[in-house]
C-alpha cells in the first residue's frame, strides 16, 4: 500500500503502530500531520463503532485509506469498565496518571483470584472508495494492586501479562509487539491487505 493514514493522536499508539505497519505501507501519516484534523467525538457504545467513525471520518477528510485503533481494558470484577471510557476513565481530559489511580481506587477490594481482565482493540479500514473492514484483538491478563514497570502508556504497568508474568509496562515494546492486543488485530490486517495483492 502507497499511503495510509493512521487516525490516531496518542503517541504511545503511534509508536506499536509505525513498527507493526514496517515493510507493508509506503508512506505512514497520522493525525498530527494534517492541519486541522478532525476530533471524533467517541460516543459509540462499542469499539467497533468507535473506531469506524474514527476512520471514516479521517479517510473522508485526507482523501486517503485510514485506518482507526479503538481499544481499552475490560475488567470482569468492574462489569467491563472502564471499556470504551478507557481514555477518559477518570474524566474528561484525565491523564494515564489519573486513570490509573481510578483503576487501583476502584480494584482496591477485588481479590487477586479475581482481577482478570484483558485488552481490547479494533482496528478499523476505510477507503475513500467505501471499503470498510474491522479486525479485532484481545490479551488477558490481571489487574495488578500497584504500577510496575516503566515503558509502554495508558494502562500498561497495572496490567500482569498472563503469558510473560511480568506488567506489559515490564516488557520491551518488541515484546509487546509479539502478544499484545494491538499486535493481534494488525495480523489480521496484514493478512487482509496481503489477501488483496
Ligand atoms: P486516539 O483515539 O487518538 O487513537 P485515545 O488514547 O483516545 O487515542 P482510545 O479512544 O482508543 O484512544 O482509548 C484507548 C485508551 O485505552 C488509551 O487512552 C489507554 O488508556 C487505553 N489503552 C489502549 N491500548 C492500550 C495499551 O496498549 N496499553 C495500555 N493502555 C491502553
Amino acid at each position: 500500500m502507497k499511503h495510509l493514514v493512521v487516525a490516531t493522536r496518542n503517541k504511545g499508539k503511534i509508536l506499536e503502530i509505525n513498527s507493526l505497519l514496517a515493510g507493508l505501507v509506503d508512506q505512514i501519516s497520522c493525525a498530527a500531520d494534517f492541519v486541522d484534523f478532525p476530533e471524533t467525538v467517541e460516543d459509540g457504545a462499542t469499539f467497533e463503532e468507535n473506531a469506524l467513525k474514527k476512520a471514516r471520518e479521517a479517510a473522508m477528510f485526507t482523501g486517503y485509506p485510514a485506518l482507526a485503533d479503538d481499544s481499552g481494558l475490560v475488567v470482569d470484577a468492574l462489569d467491563g469498565r472502564p471499556g470504551v471510557f478507557s481514555a477518559r476513565y477518570a474524566g474528561a481530559g484525565a491523564s494515564d496518571a489519573d486513570n490509573n489511580a481510578r483503576l487501583v481506587e476502584e480494584c482496591r477490594n477485588i481479590p487477586e483470584t479475581h482481577r482478570q481482565a484483558a485488552f481490547v482493540c479494533v482496528l478499523a479500514f476505510v477507503t475513500p472508495e467505501g471499503v470498510e473492514r474491522v479486525f479485532n484483538g484481545r490479551i488477558n491478563g490481571q489487574i495488578l494492586s500497584a504500577a510496575r514497570g516503566e515503558g509502554g502508556f495508558g494502562y500498561d504497568p497495572l496490567f500482569l501479562v498472563d503469558c510473560f508474568g511480568r506488567s506489559m509496562a515490564e516488557l520491551t515494546i518488541i515484546e509487546k509487539n509479539l502478544v499484545s492486543h494491538r499486535a493481534k488485530a494488525f495480523i489480521k490486517f496484514r493478512e487482509y491487505l496481503e489477501s488483496m495483492k
